[in-house]
């Protein structure tokens, strides 16, 4: 049975679009979508009508979490966004389950007990690491899926846990790129501006999977981020890097 994993939409209709009929093509049965859906200057209500009354599991990321919540007031990109949430989506938004563990895969947007700490890099003033396989084991005690899957920090990777299990972080279907201040000032930087979701199948009981690079669009939706009044974000769609110092 193959597996598609996304992650990070981001309001990205174009590269989801991209994505999932490259998923048709690729017979797969059944795709979890792991979070940070519609959150973004591009399209969330394109984004929302392309997903619904599709057949795919969804975990709620820290993006849609902030989304569903109250309007503070304020006058910022959030608040903007909630205002014009539809009903449907503000509910869809809610109703999202934050992790979820069958007898084989365990999936979360960050991590396992929170939805904005990276599962597999750590942060600091002197950059991004990615985390030994100790400390990914340690977070995962007394889970016994043999799959792990998580997203966030939108850079696909596939790490194997000696004797435990294989740990997939999704990528990002829409942001190869971005920089953050929080916990410390770094860019995640995919290196490509490509659509990425990981296909993963169990074969003679062990996971096999791959990380797809999709070309796509990306100058019309850097051009979508430029309407939005993003240059950043229009910057990181069209190259996958995301210089320290902001555009
Ligand atoms: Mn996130």
């Amino acid at each position: 049975m193959k597996y598609a994993f996304i992650s990070d939409i981001h309001g990205n209709t174009p590269a989801l679009a991209a994505v999932l009929m490259d998923i048709e093509r690729r017979k797969v049965r059944a795709v979890w979508n792991l979070g940070d859906t519609l959150f973004g200057p591009l399209d969330p209500h394109g984004t929302f009508n392309r997903l619904n009354g599709k057949d795919i599991v969804h975990i709620r990321g820290n993006g849609d979490r902030e989304l569903s919540a109250p309007d503070d007031g304020a006058s910022t990109t959030m608040n903007n966004l909630r205002r014009n949430l539809s009903d449907e989506e503000r509910v869809w938004l809610k109703k999202l389950p934050a992790i979820i563990e069958t007898d084989e895969i365990l999936a979360f947007h960050g991590s396992p007990d929170s939805d904005e700490r990276y599962f597999l890099e750590s942060v600091s003033e002197s950059g991004v690491y990615i985390k030994s396989a100790g400390e990914i084991e340690e977070a995962l005690k007394n889970r016994k899926a043999s799959l792990v899957v998580c997203g966030h920090s939108h850079l696909p990777r596939i790490i194997q846990i000696p004797g435990g299990p294989l740990v997939i972080n999704a990528g990002s279907v829409g942001l190869p790129a971005y920089h953050d201040d929080l916990p410390a000032d770094h860019s995640m930087e995919s290196g490509s501006p490509h659509a990425k979701y990981v296909l993963a199948e169990k074969r003679n009981r062990q996971w096999a999977a791959e990380i797809i690079h999709l070309p796509y669009d990306w100058a019309k939706s850097a051009e979508m981020a430029m309407s939005a009044g993003r240059r950043d974000w229009a910057a990181w769609l069209a190259t996958g890097i995301a210089p320290v110092k902001p555009i």
